[in-house]
C-alpha cells in the first residue's frame, strides 16, 4: 500500500479533475458543481514537489476563484503541504487545463501563505491533511477576519474536503459550507504526469 511519507501516490492522487456533481444534484441548495483541478508543475521549474490547484463553479471553469501552488515536503516523517497564492493570477487562468501555460510558472511568481501550512498523514487506507494547529491561517473575507479549520481526505477514487473560516473572537461560523463536506470524484487522472 502506502506510507506516511508517500509523497509520490499523495500526489497522483491528488492530480485529477475533480467534480462533485453527483452531490450537487442530489442537494442543489447546499451544494454548487464545483470542480477542483489538480496539477503537476514541471520538475524543471519547481524542483521540489509542487502541484496547481484551480477551483471554479463548473459553468465558468475559465474564471477560477481559487489557484494555489501547493508544495509537498517531508518534515520530521510526515508530509507537510504549504500553501502559495499567485501574485500575478491573471496570467495563469486556466493554467490547470493548459499545460503550456503552467510550464510559464517559475517560484517568482508564488507567495507562501503564512500560517496556512497543512499536515497531511497516512491513515491505512488513505491520507489526511489538516491545517497545523494554532488558529494562524488569516483569511479576510467581506472585510471580517477569520481564521481558517479544515480537513481534507483523499485516496484513488474521491477526494472529501471541509473548509470553514471562523471568527477569531467569537468562534462563530463565517464563511464554508454549512451542509459539511464536499464530495469529489476524480472525472480525468494526471497522475502519469507526477515525475518526482
Ligand atoms: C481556503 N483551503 C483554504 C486555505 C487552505 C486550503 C490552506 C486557506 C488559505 C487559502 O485561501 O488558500 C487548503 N483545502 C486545502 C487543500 C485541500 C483542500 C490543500 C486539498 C485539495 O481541500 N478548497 C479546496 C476544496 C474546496 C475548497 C477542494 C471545497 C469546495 O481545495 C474551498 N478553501 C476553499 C475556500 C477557501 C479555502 C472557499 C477560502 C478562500 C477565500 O475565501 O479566500
Amino acid at each position: 500500500m502506502s506510507h506516511a511519507t508517500d509523497i509520490k501516490t499523495l500526489a497522483r492522487w491528488m492530480c485529477s479533475d475533480f467534480s462533485n456533481q453527483e452531490q450537487a444534484f442530489e442537494n442543489p441548495p447546499f451544494y454548487a458543481h464545483i470542480r477542483v483541478c489538480i496539477r503537476p508543475l514541471p520538475l524543471s521549474n519547481f524542483p521540489e514537489p509542487s502541484l496547481f490547484l484551480e477551483q471554479a463553479y463548473d459553468y465558468a471553469l475559465n474564471q477560477p476563484y481559487r489557484i494555489r501552488v501547493l508544495k509537498l515536503n517531508i518534515v520530521e516523517e510526515r508530509i507537510e503541504l504549504e500553501n502559495y497564492k499567485l501574485k500575478d493570477k491573471e496570467t495563469f487562468l486556466g493554467a490547470s487545463r493548459e499545460p503550456e501555460k503552467l510550464k510559464k510558472l517559475t517560484p517568482n511568481d508564488i507567495e507562501l501563505m503564512q500560517g496556512c501550512d497543512m499536515f497531511v498523514d497516512w491513515t491505512g487506507t488513505s491520507f489526511k491533511g489538516m491545517v497545523k494547529p494554532g488558529r494562524n491561517c488569516r483569511i479576510v473575507r467581506n472585510g471580517k477576519e477569520t481564521y481558517l479549520d479544515n480537513s481534507f481526505e483523499i485516496n484513488d477514487h474521491q477526494l472529501i474536503s471541509l473548509d470553514r473560516g471562523y471568527d477569531p473572537i467569537t468562534n462563530e461560523l463565517v464563511w464554508g459550507s454549512v451542509a459539511g463536506a464536499f464530495h469529489f470524484k476524480p472525472r480525468q487522472s494526471f497522475a502519469n504526469e507526477v515525475e518526482f
